[in-house]
């Protein structure tokens, strides 16, 4: 008893002792420590998809450029924070740092959803930068409570189907996965489309609860999904709008040297992941052919007119619609016009 009470008390000495060490010689006190500053990112999909590539690349650049005064811990997977409640959740706090789809929530990202319109963006590195500068014009409300620190998009979506489509009948009732506006595109074509976050759709490509998707074609590479989906149908139609938001207190507790690292990063990040998602396009493609023997179809030009052609009325009544929420609509697409040219 006596042997142990002596030994409690001389750990609990140096203990102490360690302490007075560490606090004296301002390990403790300076901000400037290695990984002071602890910032927590939440992601939904799985880690070797493209958000959370870029959300690696994103946290090895912060924390090189500010001398390893910023440390972020990464949650890919839905591991922190799901695809539904990504917002809120940064907004509150369970995260400092989160990724977004806005397609997953179309009625509160009116604006920058604008941009998944069938307005003819070619890919990636376009729709990022026009994202980017449309959020840059007109700053919407619905990011008034977070900070952005980068845009982008995937790459136009394509049909992703275990049966050929080959034409507009091929489509009839054919039930596809699809979210946010481009379930409308699905259902002007004839298709049956089910909404649901991207991460779900493995489990539903496999029970057969759906029959394939619409998006882009990455995913047939890092979802495996061309282990099911054999056929790719080529309708480069519309893109999904992503944002990386951080909690508004959060940034504000930031040192400035620090903020002005991430949003000296915010353009360069964004361009880098519109890149590297176009380069990611081409090998998921190669990569099908070669390993799952997937085949590409392409439309005719008289086809293509007529897939096309039943889509004119999704912009118009955006149009209307936002115009009803009072945002200068006609303006905005006009705006993203300009900037895919
Ligand atoms: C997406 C979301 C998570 C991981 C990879 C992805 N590729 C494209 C998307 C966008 C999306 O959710 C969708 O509905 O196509």
């Amino acid at each position: 008893m006596i042997k142990r009470a002596i030994l409690k008390q001389a750990m609990g000495s140096a203990i102490l002792g360690l302490f007075f060490m560490v606090t004296c010689s301002g390990v403790f006190l300076s901000p400037a420590m290695a990984g002071a500053i602890k910032l927590n990112y939440a992601n939904f999909p799985p880690a070797p998809t493209f958000p959370c590539v870029q959300m690696e690349r994103w946290k090895v650049e912060v924390e090189k450029r500010t001398g390893d005064q910023v440390q972020i811990n990464t949650f890919p997977g839905g591991t922190l924070l799901g695809a539904k409640g990504m917002m809120d959740g940064v907004m509150a706090g369970q995260a400092d740092i989160g990724n977004i789809c806005m397609a997953y929530q179309p009625g509160r990202f009116v604006v920058t959803n604008a941009t998944s319109l069938p307005l003819g963006i070619k890919n990636a590195k376009t729709g990022s930068m026009a994202l980017l500068k449309l959020y840059e014009r007109y700053k919407p409300k619905a990011f008034k409570d977070v900070v952005v620190l980068a845009m982008f998009t995937n790459a136009p979506g394509n049909v992703m189907s275990k049966v050929p489509v080959n034409c507009l009948a091929d489509m009839k009732g054919l039930d596809l996965r699809a979210s946010g506006g481009a379930a409308q595109i699905l259902k002007a074509w004839g298709a049956n489309p089910v909404g649901m976050p991207m991460p779900a759709t493995v489990e539903a490509l496999q029970k057969g609860t759906v029959k394939g998707l619409f998006s882009s074609l990455e995913v047939m590479k890092d979802f495996k999904f061309a282990e099911n989906c054999k056929y790719v149908t080529m309708t480069e139609t519309v893109i999904y709008p992503f944002a990386v938001i951080m909690n508004k207190g959060k940034w504000d507790s930031l040192p400035e040297d620090v903020q002005k690292v991430m949003m000296d990063l915010k353009k360069e990040q964004s361009l880098w992941t519109g890149t590297y998602m176009d380069d990611l396009i081409k090998r998921a493609i190669a990569w099908s052919k070669e390993s799952n023997n997937v085949e590409f179809i392409s439309l005719s030009d008289d086809e293509k007119a007529q897939w096309d052609g039943k889509l004119d009325f999704i912009t118009q009544n955006w149009i209307k619609g936002a115009t009803n929420k009072g945002l200068p609509a006609e303006e905005i697409i006009k705006d993203i016009k300009t900037y895919i040219q």
